[in-house]
């Protein structure tokens, strides 16, 4: 009888309990009963699998860093982990929410994720409006990548971004983060949400979470996530006084708080309140933060 054999690898697609791993040795990809307790894995999970005489297991998960979450009912659910950067897609068309960015970087912010925007859709016309919206994120020192994924611009900037690593790459339904996979791993044939010629109905984005391989094999080649379906990041249970650390803009003004615990609406002697009220903070950034703070406070995630 030959002994068991055992490879490391990264999840790269989960179906339930059973998982594609992209072995580190030969860059293959192979199909994986989970682990003996359960465990609901998540992509850019790091896994032992062993391959005896019933087949490939995954036997042990490393200890997870850098993870995203998908809110669900009043909770959430690990979506990535490992995660390098995350690619926050925005558009000319549909316009930048700036309240959605903003919780996509806190929660990202929360586990050391670096934070990229992208404005897509740059071949249409309205877009200094939309470079406008992205003005303060800018002014944050954020990077903001030009693309269009139907002219072609800014993809190869993007595809040097996402060469190592695991990206995830989000935004509003619509902005064209299925339409920039498809650009940059040509044949991928990812859907992309345009109206069914034939049913008249949009066509059925899955919600499995997979990972696509940028150009050469594991571990030259980076993993690119799409996010189909996921409208935010899960901040259910967020630390209220770390939703302020997220905001590049009020963090250097929450040291100057009176009481350590300020969540800056509206406490004696709050750095923020009075960095506002000196026009070191505009008003609106402010108004997002409390917009953010209540809903996670009313569990809303
Ligand atoms: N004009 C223009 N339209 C785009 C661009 N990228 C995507 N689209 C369109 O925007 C719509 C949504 O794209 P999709 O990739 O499904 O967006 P997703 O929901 O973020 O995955 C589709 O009709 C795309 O053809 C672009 O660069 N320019
Ligand atoms: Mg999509
Ligand atoms: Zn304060």
């Amino acid at each position: 009888m030959s002994a068991a054999r055992r490879f490391e690898g990264t999840v790269v697609e989960v179906h339930g309990m059973r998982a594609t791993v992209l072995r580190h040795d030969d860059g293959t990809r192979v199909r994986c009963r989970p682990l003996r307790d359960r465990t609901q894995l998540a992509v850019g999970d790091r896994v032992e699998v062993t391959d005896d005489r019933h087949g490939l297991e995954i036997t042990a998960l490393a200890p997870r860093e850098r993870c995203l979450w998908r809110p669900v009912e009043r909770g959430r659910l690990l979506m990535a982990a490992h995660v390098d950067r995350l690619v926050v897609v925005c558009a000319v068309e549909p316009p930048p929410r700036p309240g959605l960015l903003d919780r996509f970087i806190i929660a990202a912010d929360a586990e050391d994720i670096d934070v990229v925007l992208v404005l897509n859709k740059v071949d249409l016309p309205e877009v200094d409006a939309a470079r406008e919206l992205l003005g303060p994120y800018r002014a944050m020192d954020y990077p903001v990548l030009e693309t269009s994924a139907h002219a072609g611009g800014g993809v190869e900037a993007l595809r040097e971004l996402a060469r190592e690593g695991l990206t995830v790459l989000a935004g509003h339904s619509g902005v064209g983060k299925s339409s920039l996979l498809n650009a940059l791993v040509p044949g991928s044939a990812l859907a992309v949400g345009e109206v069914n010629a034939t049913t008249g109905r949009g066509r059925h984005t899955t919600s499995v979470t997979t990972c696509q391989s940028l150009g050469a094999a594991w571990p030259e080649g980076g993993l690119l996530v799409d996010t189909p379906g996921v409208r935010a990041f899960g901040l259910y249970g967020f630390e209220l006084t770390r939703i302020a650390h997220g905001f590049r803009d009020l963090r250097p003004h929450v040291g100057a708080c009176r009481f350590r615990d300020c969540l800056h609406e509206g406490e004696p002697g709050c750095g923020v309140a009075d960095a506002v009220a000196r026009g070191a903070v505009a008003a609106e950034r402010h108004e997002s933060y409390l917009r953010i703070l209540g809903s996670v406070r009313r569990g809303e995630g």
